[in-house]
């Protein structure tokens, strides 16, 4: 028996198979969930639909999460359609290019307005759907990044979606808790995606990652697929408004250096 046998989960963001989100998919996949996932847009549902195949998952819905008449219609289909909800993965973002780059100050109020609005509120309009076809508890997650405890440069209006993310994690777990639902997110190591490509300079900022974090590694989407798998499982039961690093444990160093600078500290 799979760790999620008899389980239901509804995944936005699955983009293409470098996601993060088709990481997560698929290890839900391997433990047994019944999976259903939404695409953003006709141009990925091309990339999404063969992924969808791939698991046998017939439940593939286009949704702009920034409209609420989409979110009905995916919450309402899915209800009809399996009768409740178990899990939820948030794994959505987005901000204008010239709000990632260039100098915080210059960030507008409408890019700051549409970041905000796709990369957490999002996470809020979904739980409201969520909640009805929970009457026995789930699991929520989203997916966040170290730019909202820290400065790393040119995530500007990202960095502040992500801060808005974590603490909306714990006012939904202290608010949904009740009800058994409990809310986390995962705060995953830099990994090549279509989204990270975007960012100015990620490249450089994969490999520093590499070299400095205390695994030595770079963190891959399945690393993320098993720690979302804990997380969904039962195994995590009163684990609820947490932020879970998935990175290597770069975010516990002071001193972010490569071996060779750390070397140089000896000298
Ligand atoms: O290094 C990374 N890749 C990290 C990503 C490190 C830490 C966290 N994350 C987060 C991202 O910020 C995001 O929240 O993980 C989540 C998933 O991102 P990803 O897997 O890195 O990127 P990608 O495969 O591109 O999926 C994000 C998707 C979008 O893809 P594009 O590239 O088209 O923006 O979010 C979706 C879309 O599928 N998305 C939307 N979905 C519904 N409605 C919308 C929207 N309005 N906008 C973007």
């Amino acid at each position: 028996m799979g760790l999620l046998a008899g389980k239901t989960a509804l995944i936005f963001g699955v983009a293409n198979k470098n996601s993060i989100a088709w990481g997560i998919t698929k290890a839900f996949h391997t433990e047994g969930a019944q999976i259903g996932m939404t695409y953003a847009g006709e141009a990925l549902g091309k990339r999404v639909m063969p992924l969808a195949a791939e698991i046998g998952c017939e439940f593939v819905e286009e949704c702009d999460v920034q409209r609420d008449e989409d979110l009905d219609r995916i919450f309402a289909k899915f209800g009809e359609r399996y009768g409740k909800l178990d899990i939820l993965v948030h794994s959505v973002a987005y901000a204008r290019s010239e709000d990632m780059g260039g100098r915080f100050i210059d960030i507008s109020r409408d890019g700051f307005k549409l970041a905000l609005d796709i990369s957490a509120y999002s996470l809020i309009a979904m739980c409201k759907r969520a909640e009805p076809l929970m009457p026995n508890g789930g699991s929520v997650m989203s997916l966040t990044y170290y730019a909202a405890e820290k400065v790393m440069p040119k995530y500007n209006a990202m960095a502040v979606a992500k801060a808005a993310l974590e603490t909306m994690t714990r006012y939904l777990a202290a608010d949904m808790g009740p009800r058994r639902i409990r809310v986390n997110a995962i705060s995953a190591g830099p990994i090549k995606t279509l989204a990270a490509m975007g960012v100015p300079g990620f490249r450089t900022l994969y490999k520093s990652f590499e070299k400095a974090a205390p695994m030595r590694d770079v963190v891959t989407q399945d690393d993320v697929g098993q720690a979302a798998l804990w997380l969904a499982s039962d195994m995590s039961r009163m684990v609820t408004g947490e932020i879970l690093h998935v990175d290597g444990g770069y975010n516990v160093l002071g001193l972010t250096a490569s071996e060779e600078e750390l070397r140089e500290l000896d000298k």
